[in-house]
């Protein structure tokens, strides 16, 4: 299968990754070749194909998608090229991984759906990049759920937390502008606590009541066009249509007005009646990648961090109360999920590896004709959720504790 990939900043580098190393770990039906990468600077998308290590560059992403060699088109833009991009390279025969969240809005997410399904009964795959679902722990934590070990579900806790715009001199970069990247905190980190709060549980939320807020309205405009987490930006890597300068809301000389979320707190629902709570910030200094989350059933409770992702914490509630606890899996076992490929036990893995599996999970679909997971009719429904908090933190029906009586 020829690659054709789209942006080649921080996610791209992860997905370049992921495709240069799958061949040489997995056993697999189909195998990987990096056909070409895509961005808008020509000079620069040439650099970044030697140094990632792709065989062609290509300045616009319609020929990168007509390209012969190409066979599957990996999108790592901002989320405002998602949708486009993913309907014309599935229009065209192609097998497409869309980087997360799906979309900027719940009408683009139900159009790549649509054309997903359309795709689907021509042989085609299309997945999102939920790539935390790779991780070994967390697709051990939902085989445990899916056996049964914690019983009946009733409390799923999660929290995504980075630090990254506690200074309010960073820059008003394109994830601060809602034009291009949908949403704040909520679209980028929300979203993968969503989707494994679905993943984890196997059931889709039911309902949402949500906080937002944005901390620092205002921030310098950047100097630069590809600045990412980092106000250098991450790589060289311009995405297409990564500028971040241009069409900010104008505030005082210098900068511009930040139009997402800074944090989104919202509680949930599922259908078996677990209640859920989401926490996802930039603001949590101190934290740079923290994405933690703990399930508590009727028989046990799981927790995973993922700043220790080769581990994942097991209290199995049906053991004597004298010995019982929380112990720890070392989940770099042969029969834990993806690791049958890699080192002996004891040797664990990183963020890079889920890059690789997603990479593996994606040749695997394509090769067995059967739809992945998560498609992008799981992409449309964490969409949904994110959806929906935004309208009920912009309802904002927060209740003021009733003072006492005089
Ligand atoms: C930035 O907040 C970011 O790179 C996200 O966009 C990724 O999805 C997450 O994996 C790490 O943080």
């Amino acid at each position: 299968m020829g690659v054709g990939m789209v942006g080649y900043a921080f996610m791209g580098a992860a997905h370049s990754q992921g495709w240069r190393t799958v061949g040489h770990v997995f056993d697999l039906p189909l195998g990987a070749r990096l056909a070409a990468v895509c961005g808008r600077d020509g000079t620069a998308v040439r650099a970044a194909a030697d140094r990632l290590g792709w065989a062609a560059a290509e300045t616009d992403w319609r020929a990168l998608i007509a390209r012969d060699d190409v066979d599957i088109v990996d999108i790592c833009t901002p989320g405002d090229s998602h949708a486009e991009i993913a309907i014309a390279a599935l229009d065209a025969g192609k097998h497409v991984l869309c980087e997360k969240p799906l979309a900027n809005t719940v009408e683009e997410a139900e159009a790549m759906a649509a054309a997903a399904e359309r795709a689907a009964a021509r042989g085609q795959v299309a997945m999102v990049g939920f790539n935390y679902r790779r991780v070994p722990a967390l697709a051990l934590a939902r085989r445990m759920v899916a056996e049964g070990r914690l019983g009946t579900l009733r409390h799923v806790r999660l929290s995504y937390l980075q630090d990254w715009l506690v200074d309010p001199g960073f820059p008003l970069t394109w994830r601060l502008r809602k034009d291009r990247a949908g949403s704040g905190a909520l679209g980028d980190l929300g979203a993968h606590i969503v989707d494994l709060a679905q993943f984890l549980t196997g059931e889709a939320v039911a309902g949402v009541s949500a906080l937002t807020e944005t901390f620092v309205r205002e921030r310098p405009l950047p100097e630069g066009s590809s600045a990412g987490i980092t106000a250098a930006g991450t790589g060289s890597g311009s995405e297409p249509g990564a500028g971040a300068g241009g069409g900010a809301g104008s505030g005082a000389a210098g900068f511009g007005q930040v139009t997402v979320d800074d944090a989104a707190v919202f509680t949930a629902r599922f259908p078996s009646g677990a209640l859920a709570t989401f926490e996802a910030t930039r603001f949590a200094a101190g934290r740079k990648n923290a994405l933690r989350l703990e399930l508590n059933g009727s028989d046990g409770s799981l927790a995973f961090d993922l700043e220790r992702l080769n581990e994942l914490s097991f209290h199995d509630h049906t053991e004597p109360a004298s010995s019982s606890g929380f112990r720890r899996i070392l989940v770099t076992e042969p029969g834990h999920p993806y690791l049958e490929a890699w080192w002996p036990p004891g040797h664990g893995l990183g963020y890079e590896h889920t890059f690789v599996h997603q990479a593996r999970d994606l040749l695997h679909a394509i090769a067995t004709g059967t739809v992945p997971a998560p498609s992008f009719a799981d992409g449309l429904s964490v969409q949904r959720v994110l959806a929906a908090v935004e309208e009920s933190a912009e309802k904002n029906a927060v209740y003021t504790p009733v003072p006492a009586a005089p």
